[in-house]
Formats: structure tokens, sequence, C-alpha cells
């Protein structure tokens, strides 16, 4: 192991945790005051404007991390603007991204915030990489296309880092593939293997550079109580812990920028924003749960005629859906769990600092991974390893919602003749047995049906008596 001694780096570990934790309790006691609206994109001269596609892959976990570790990394460089070089590239082993430079004329910069020509960290790593059999213990719940849980996404990012791409995706050293997988990945790692994927960038041929997260957790109200379904509001019994977990929410992101959050996903989302794109979803309608989704918020807001308060959500399937890629949520109600399951990080060497309500001691490290930690070749900054291994023992559940990024779920029986995997199982039928057929009649024939939320509405398989699975990737 290289540098200091064990000992000595707990000592230094602890010492940065407490002068951390004493900052963090004043940044708390100082009343924030909180602005009826509020958005990234004005905010922060254009940094959330880009907007991913995921493509058919189950990758939301991945690219809503990633998409908030490189907004945040924007929003300090643009706050830093004047100590930018010419070109906008920021050298040294810091942040990556071309920022202070708008693609569009300045005028437009100020009212609606800019497009920025962007470096972005790629994804693509995280999806070829965190399913790697030696990494394992670190991230358990990382299957490429086929989800993941974003406290894996966070600690690779902590950990390992990430190379970089253009924003979108399509260039750059590491670009976006996972998206052409088309909802098959056999071996959970994006269709990709992790080896072409970090030994040379694909435009310029060079080593990667890797780069990190210098802290990341989640915003967890202790009593705010995990619940069996989201499909309803919060009771009124939850108010209060509800109204400090979205305070803390809003303190967060106006001070660091947008947060990760998922949600369980259910079968009215597609057709809502399809019919009303600039609608506020307010209702899960008694639609199932679908799946589960991971999204960005980049802000909030009040709607005058509805008088509803909502958040400002950022989606991974493309600037072309929703409102140029976003869209607008019911806030205070922690429907489908949107309040209930978010994470933030700041970007290394960056001044960046969590806020109080951002708990770092959460289940950062697996249960039993402590040493596999510790003897990491690739941890190289002492200090970032042993705060990990340090708050190893404080491990409460994750805030949950019911379904993770990108996970498949298996559908109950009694759901398979029923709105809305009814037409879709019969359609699976025509395809599997040559003829079509009674929805009813598809339903029995049917072993299985799991469905993935996250994808371009949602993707169905379904596996039939006669042997036959089929996949349903448009549903
Ligand atoms: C609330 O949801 C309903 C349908 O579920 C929709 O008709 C209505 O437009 C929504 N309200 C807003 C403000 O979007
Ligand atoms: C973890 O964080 C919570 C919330 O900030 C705090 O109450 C708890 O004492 C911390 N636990 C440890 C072991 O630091
Ligand atoms: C900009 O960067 C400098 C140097 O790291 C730092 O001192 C300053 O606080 C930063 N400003 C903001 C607004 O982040």
């Amino acid at each position: 192991m290289k540098g200091p001694a064990l000992a000595t780096r707990i000592a230094a570990a602890l010492l940065v945790t407490l002068a951390l934790s004493a900052q963090q309790e004043s940044a708390l006691a100082v009343d924030v005051e909180i602005p009826t609206h509020f958005d990234t994109r004005t905010k922060w001269y254009g940094c959330g404007l880009h907007v991913m596609d995921q493509g058919q892959c189950g990758s939301c976990w991945a690219v809503s991390a990633t998409s908030v570790f490189g907004d945040r990394a924007c929003i300090w460089l643009a706050e830093n603007g004047t100590a930018l070089p010419p070109g906008g590239v920021f050298t040294g082993n810091r942040l990556f991204q071309k920022a202070g430079q708008c693609t569009e004329d300045l005028h437009q910069a100020h009212d609606h915030g800019c497009k920025r020509t962007a470096l972005f960290p790629s994804p693509q790593a995280l999806l070829s990489c965190a399913s790697l059999a030696e990494d394992k213990k670190l991230f358990p719940d990382s299957a490429g296309c086929g989800g993941g849980w974003n406290s894996d996404a966070w600690r690779y990012m902590f950990i390992h880092g990430l190379p970089t791409m253009e924003a979108g995706g399509a260039g750059g050293c590491v670009p976006y593939t996972s998206g052409h997988c088309h909802g098959k990945d056999p071996h959970g790692n994006g269709c990709r293997s992790c080896d072409g994927v970090i030994d040379q960038c694909e435009d310029s041929g060079t080593k990667p550079t890797f780069y990190r997260v210098h802290s990341f957790g989640s915003i967890h109200d202790p009593e705010l109580h995990s619940r069996a379904s989201t499909a309803e509001p919060r009771p009124a019994s939850d108010a209060e812990a509800l109204g400090r977990q979205v305070r803390a929410m809003q303190v967060e992101l106006m001070t660091n920028g947008p947060l990760q959050v998922c949600i369980d996903y259910f079968g009215n989302f597609g057709k809502f924003f399809n019919d009303s794109p600039l609608g506020i979803y307010n209702s899960t309608d008694k639609q199932p749960v679908v799946g589960g989704h991971c999204l960005n918020l980049l802000g909030w807001g009040h709607d005058e005629s509805s008088q509803m308060d909502y958040w400002l959500v950022k989606n991974s399937w493309g600037p072309n859906w929703g409102n140029e890629g976003v869209f607008r949520f019911i806030r205070g109600a922690d429907l489908c769990g949107i309040e209930s399951d978010i994470w933030a990080g700041c970007p290394a060497n960056s001044n960046c600092q969590l806020t109080a309500g951002v708990r770092h001691n959460e289940s950062h490290v697996p249960l039993g991974a402590e040493d596999h930690v510790l003897l990491r070749e690739r941890l190289f900054d002492p200090a970032i390893s042993l705060a990990l291994a340090q708050d190893a023992h404080a491990r409460d559940a994750p805030p949950s919602s019911a379904s993770r990024g990108g996970y498949w779920r298996e559908i109950p029986r009694q759901e398979f003749s029923t709105h809305p995997f009814a037409l879709h199982v019969a359609h699976a039928y025509e395809e599997a047995y040559g003829a079509p057929t009674t929805p009813e009649q598809a339903a029995a024939a049917a072993v299985t049906v799991r469905s993935q939320g996250g994808v371009r509405g949602f993707k169905l398989n379904v596996l039939f008596e006669n042997g036959r699975e089929v996949m349903n990737d448009h549903v």
C-alpha cells in the first residue's frame, strides 16, 4: 500500500471529516431563503442544458449520475469562468468541461442560458466496467443495461473515476454506445467489454484521464420512512419530515447543482408526456408500477393556473422528448418516490461542498468490501480512500422507492391480462406462435412477463409455454 501508515491516514481522514461537518452545520444554521422558482440552466449560464439519449439500454442509473457529475463540473467552472484559459479547455488534472464558451450567441445566454461545447464524464465506463468480476464486491448492483443502483454509480465515480465523452455521447474519448444494446445485455456490461473502454481514447488513441468525485451521498430525512407503494401522495402524518426533505433537496440544488433522483415508474408515465409534454405529472392514475427510472432534478417552480408546486426534471430520452428533454413533476407529495431516493456528489478538485442535508456516511461501502476498498491499487488519493473506509460502519438502509433504475420487474400473473400489459402480451403471442389470439388466451400461454421502465416507455419480456421468449423494445 502506498502513502502514509494506516493509523496516520485514519487520523487525517477523521480530522477532515470533523472539519467538514462543522462547516456543514453552520451552512445549515444560516436561514437559506428558498425562491419560488429555480432553474439550474438560468442560474448557471446554461449548465444542465445537455440531454442524453440512453437509447435501448436500462442505463438510467448510470446516465443520470454522470449527468449530475458533468453539470456540477460545468457549474463550478462557469462560476470560475474568468479563471479559464482561452478556448476553455481546463488543463491540469482537474475538471474537464469546456465551460465559459457559448455555442450560441450571448444574448441568449443571458435569457435562457447557453449551450456550451462540453465534455462530460462518460457513462460507458461505468456500464462496461462496474460489472467486472474483480469489482463485484464494490458494485454489487450494477448490471449494465440490465439496470443498477445509483449508490453503485456514485461509488464508482468516487473510487475509479470516469473518462470523458462529448456531451450527448456521440464522440470524444469514450463515446456512449450502450444505447445500441437493444435491451439485450447478456453480460451485464452494456454490450461492450471493459478492456476496450478504459485502455485507450477512441478519438486520440492516448490513455484516458479519469475524473472523480471527491464526495457523494444521499439526502434522506431520518423520519421519512420507506413505504410499500409510492402510487399515492404521502399521508399527512409524513408532512413534517417530507417538508424537511424537500427543503434539504432545494438547499443542495441551489448550492451545488442538479440532483440525481429515482422514481417508481408507473404505466401512465409515457402516455402522459406524449399527450401533454408541458403538463405536470400529478397522478399514477391507478396504473401498476412497471419499473424504476432515474432522472436529474434541475430546479422547481409553482404553476399559477393549477396552483401546483413542481420539480423541473431532466430525462435521458434525448432533447426531442417532453419539453426539450425536460418535464415537470408534482413536488411535495413524494409521488412515485421522487423525494425518497436522492443522490449528489462533488467533482474532485472543485471547492464544492455538499450541504448538511446530504448524508456522507450512508451505505457507501457494501458489506464485506472494506478491505477490498483499502487494497485497491487504483485508490490513489489516501485522504479520499480513508474517508470511505471510515464511513463503512454506518450502513443504514437507503431510502427506497420500490424499483431501482432500469431493473427488470416480474409482473404478477393476474396483471398479464389487464391494462397496460394485455395488449402487449397479445402482440408478443403473435410473434411467438405466428398467429393472433385474444388477450386472455395470450395471457394464459405466458409463463413469465417481465418489464423494465426507463427506456422509451417500458420494455416487456414475455416467455411462453412453447419456449419462445419475446422482447418488446418499444412498448
Ligand atoms: C394533472 O393530471 C391530469 C391527468 O392525470 C391532467 O389532466 C392535468 O393536466 C394535470 N395537471 C397539470 C397541471 O398538468
Ligand atoms: C451518519 O449521519 C447521520 C446524519 O447526518 C448522523 O446522525 C449519524 O450520527 C452519522 N453516523 C456516523 C457513524 O457518523
Ligand atoms: C473558484 O475557484 C477558486 C479557486 O479554486 C475558489 O477559491 C473560488 O471559491 C471558486 N468560486 C466559486 C464561486 O466556486
